[in-house]
């Protein structure tokens, strides 16, 4: 095989792809009024459509969910809307764009919580990392620990958001279980502490991200829905003592459920891919359909996991902001533009909208 495969079509589920490049999730902060996506937000990603799959930024599932400044939602009848400009402009050129679902948990800050509320988590942990607010890094506030009885809440927050993806035009969601955020929260021992059913053992800790999952797939259709998975980033101030067996007992537990794809965080998420020892060809194996690789990916590493049978897909983040035409780009081995740190989180058009294509 040669790089020549990346680039032809990929049918995921019942939905073809122009390609195996995937667009990662990207947080930019740019849903200021309701949090409904901004204006330029169907611009910037009609920009990068040809890509074979968006998933767009992370997007609340409730205002509790929220833990940064600007993040869009889609609980609200003008989010919905709002959405549906995006996924009318990606679809019009030919892409297909998923909504990435989260809720933070607890990393967030009682300045963007319903109420000025503590944060929720699994456990009462404040979590060592910090969040944007007020156009600023700050440290996260305090969490409280969750009822056990608020958590079918949280499970129906997900599952509705979801059913609002279809209504909004999504070809389908990915579920963030992710990057230190409320899902993975649950799953790492670090920072549940829990002794109910959703605490202790591998089987408890996974059992809210299982739930979720359920819930999506009943309302929307298993070929509508991934998961995106990071099992050994610390991102988020987040710790697991034993990841190995944890995430193969997911990876088998989500094939099981019949998900179209598993989005797997290889390493330290925008960080090193080799931060802990962790066997991810052992996901492959247990989870059947397809398989989504992110972090440090370029075309040589993509073309050589293509290859070697140990990924379908290919998610580029970073590139994709300062390289709206980066399918091409890799194709015809022109040089990439870089990206302004500056512009990345909050702002307007600069940034965002304006980075133009290799053609001009
Ligand atoms: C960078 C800044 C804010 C949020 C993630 C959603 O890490 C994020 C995120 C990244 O998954």
């Amino acid at each position: 095989m040669t790089e020549q495969a990346l680039f032809e079509p990929y049918a995921l589920g019942g939905l073809m792809l122009a390609n195996r490049i995937v667009m990662a999730p990207l947080t930019r902060n740019r849903a200021a009024a309701g949090l409904v996506p901004s204006a330029l937000a169907a611009t910037y990603y009609a920009q990068r459509a040809s890509a074979g799959l968006i998933i767009t930024e992370a997007t609340q599932v409730s205002a509790q969910a929220q833990g940064y400044q600007d993040t869009p939602g889609l609980y609200a009848p003008e989010q919905i809307a709002g959405w549906r400009k995006v996924t009318d402009a990606v679809h019009a050129k030919g892409g297909r764009i998923f909504v990435q679902l989260w809720h933070v948990g607890r990393v967030s800050h009682v300045d963007v919580q319903p109420g000025g509320a503590a944060p929720v988590a699994p456990s009462a942990i404040r979590a060592a990392t910090k969040t944007f607010v007020n156009n600023g890094f700050v440290d996260v506030s305090e969490p409280r620990a969750l009822e056990l009885d608020e958590l079918p809440g949280i499970v129906n927050d997900f599952r509705q958001a979801a059913a609002n993806a279809i209504v909004a035009g999504f070809d389908g969601v990915e579920i963030h279980g992710a990057n230190g955020y409320l899902l993975e929260q649950f799953i790492k021992d670090g920072s549940n502490h829990r002794t109910d059913a959703y605490g202790g053992s591998i089987e408890n800790r996974a059992r809210l991200l299982l739930e979720v999952t359920a819930a999506v797939v009943s309302e929307i259709g298993a070929e509508r829905t991934g998961v995106r998975i990071s099992p050994v980033s610390p991102a988020g101030g987040i710790s697991c003592s034993a990841p190995q067996p944890q995430y193969d007992y997911i990876a088998e537990q989500l094939s099981a459920l019949g998900i179209v794809y598993l989005h797997v965080v290889e390493g330290a998420t925008g960080g090193a891919r080799n931060v802990a020892p962790f066997d991810y060809d052992a996901l492959r194996h247990r989870f059947k359909q397809t398989y989504l690789a992110n972090n440090g990916y370029d075309l040589e590493l993509a073309t050589a996991r293509l290859d070697e049978g140990k990924a379908d897909l290919f998610a580029f983040g970073r590139p994709f902001i300062s390289n709206p035409d980066l399918v091409e780009r890799l194709k015809t081995d022109a040089p990439l533009a870089p990206l302004d740190p500056a512009t990345l989180y909050g702002g307007g058009a600069a940034g965002y909208i304006d980075y133009p294509t290799i053609s001009g």
